[in-house]
Order: structure tokens, then sequence, then C-alpha cells
């Protein structure tokens, strides 16, 4: 059995998070993987805030066991979203794409334990000083916003960094992966594309193909020029969008074709005009699996690996 102190902290059996991904990961999904021993994610997104809520409630109904919910800090509804996570009492908030400093009062006053996605060593000790209760060092491997860093440099800096626990993130979606990541100093996982596959995952069918599909080049990082870089899969949307985006077209008109894109991809499987986001891991998502399985699975891949990391000392 693998246990780490973030299994004590938060009263979960594997440490293993699944990342809150924007219109994915609802009530449902977060709810089997907590169910499953893990760490499900509700996930805000852009979403309004008592959409939000319901989905909250909807985990809280379906599962005993601790969830948690991430917020977007690039949502325009992202103070709204904050004050109604902390209004329900989750157990634990996560939260992507910036600094949450100014939500961390109100959080800690809820009981709330904070822990934040970060892609700097700089923001890992920002969030240690404001009293997070672990981070999440993400690497560029990851789908959606991404930072600058490889999930292999950045996990070891951020251990260095701060004493709070880290989760790894970004690139791993097996058992290898999670042991590589022990093996890196984190002491949890997150994972977001593998669970893309999960029976309980709500993409359209069209996505869930595409993810199963995917070969070790099949993803794209568009957006740099406008400042937020996501990582998605290669479709006919990612490739216009990239050719536009080093075209001499107007920011305005850049930032109109990738409105409602996650949507579209998520609800509609529009190959044209949606944003499939996913992880360079994607290539490693090879079958469905109810979301307990993709738990236990890799827990169960990733034991003798690290028990077998003696083999290497003679
Ligand atoms: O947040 C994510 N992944 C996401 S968010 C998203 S929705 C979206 N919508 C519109 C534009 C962009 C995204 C899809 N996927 N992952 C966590 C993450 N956070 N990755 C990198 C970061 C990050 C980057 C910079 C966190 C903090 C940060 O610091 C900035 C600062 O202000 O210090």
């Amino acid at each position: 059995m693998i246990n780490s102190r973030i299994c004590d902290l938060l009263g979960i059996e594997y440490p293993v998070f699944q990342g809150g991904m924007a219109w994915i990961s609802d009530g449902t999904l977060a709810a089997a993987v907590s169910d499953g021993g893990g760490l499900g994610i509700v996930a805000a997104g852009n979403a309004p805030g008592e959409y939000v809520r319901e989905q909250i409630r909807i985990a809280a109904s379906k599962t005993d066991r601790p969830f948690g919910v991430n917020i977007m800090l690039l949502s325009p509804f992202a103070d709204e979203v904050a004050k109604i996570a902390a209004e329900e009492k989750v157990k634990v908030i996560t939260t992507g794409a910036g600094n949450p400093s100014k939500y961390m009062e109100m959080w800690h006053n809820a009981g709330i334990r904070v822990i934040p996605v970060v892609a700097s060593v700089a923001l890992a000790k920002l969030m240690t000083r404001a009293g997070a209760s672990a981070v999440i060092a993400e690497g560029g491997e990851s789908g959606g916003h991404v930072g600058d860093l490889t999930t292999m440099v950045l996990v070891p800096q951020v251990c260095d960094a701060t004493d709070l626990p880290v989760i790894a993130a970004g690139g791993i979606a097996d058992g290898r992966g999670v042991a590589a990541a022990f093996m890196l100093g984190a002491c949890g996982v997150q994972l977001g594309t593998r669970f893309l596959s999960a029976f309980e995952c709500p993409v359209h069918p069209v996505y869930k193909e595409r993810v199963l599909k995917a070969n070790d080049l099949s993803t794209i990082v568009t957006g740099k020029r406008l400042g937020h870089p996501v990582r998605s899969l290669k479709t006919q949307f990612s490739r216009d969008y990239f050719k536009a985006e080093y075209s001499d077209i107007p920011d305005e008109e850049l930032e109109k074709m990738g409105e409602g894109a996650l949507r579209l991809a998520v609800q509609e499987g529009d190959l044209k005009r949606g944003c499939f986001l996913a992880g360079q891991a994607a290539a490693m998502v090879n079958k469905e699996q109810s979301a307990a399985q993709i738990v236990r699975e890799i827990i169960e891949e990733a034991e003798p690996i690290l028990k077998g990391a003696a083999r290497w000392v003679k």
C-alpha cells in the first residue's frame, strides 16, 4: 500500500488527485474518484457560482469521502465561486492559472485546506508563506493552461523550496509516473488526462475517442500570443488557431476564435471549433475504465516499481 503524509492530512486512501478540468470534472466524476480512494475535484472553470454549488452538492450526495473544488483564477466568476466554496465548506480547494493570495484568509476562516497549483518556485514559496496546506507542482506536459517548466525539473525544485507536501502533476498517467514522482520528492500525484477515459467522465464520445487514439505527438500548445498558453489535442481547430496566432490578424479576432471552444469540445465533440484540452500523456491512455479502477491500477503498478528501486543500488 502506498501511503504518504498527504493521505493522513486529507483523510484519503491513496495519494492520487483527479485534476480539476473545466467543463469536465463535475460532481459525479469527483465523487467517483473520491469513492475510489483518491481525491476527486470539482472544477469551476469559467462557470458561474451557482453551477459550482450544484456540483459540490451532487458530489457530497454521492460520496461520504473528502473531495475538493478547483478554482480557475482567470474566470470572470472567480470571486463568486471562491465565496461559494467557502460557504459550502468543502474540505479542499485547489487553484489554477494564478495567485490565490487574496482568498486565502476567507478559505482558512472556513476551515478549508488550500492546495494551489504552482508552475514556479517563486509561487511555491509565496504559497508556503500564505499558509497553503500543500502545493501541486504542475509541469508543462499537462493539458490546459501550462507553465514553462517540465515536471521533471519543476518538482524537485519545488520540493527544495518548501517543507509542504508536494503533489506532482503533468505527464503522469500510469504507475511508472507515480513512482517517478515519488523519486523526485513528491508525496502524491495529480492526473487529469488519464481520467478523460473514465466511464464517469462526461465528455462527448468524440473527445474520448480522440484521447484513446492519441500518440506521442498528438498535442500542441496554442495561446502564447495572448499570454495564456494551453495544451490541447491537434485538431482542425488547434491547427487553425496556431496558424492565426502567427498571422497578422488582430488580438480581438483571435480571442473570438477561442470563445466557447472548451464547451464545444466537451459537450458537442466539435472538431472544427472545439478545443480538446489534453496533456502529453494522452498517448498513454488506452482504455476505458471506472475512475476507481484507474486509481487502483496506477497505485498497483507503482508499488512493485517503488519496492524494486533498490535493485539499482549495488
Ligand atoms: O489551470 C490549469 N489548467 C487549466 S485552466 C483552464 S481554463 C482556461 N481558460 C481560459 C484561459 C486559460 C485557461 C484550462 N486548463 N492548470 C493549473 C496551472 N496553473 N498550470 C499553470 C498554472 C499557473 C501558472 C502561473 C499557476 C500560477 C501561475 O502564477 C501566475 C502568478 O500570478 O504568479
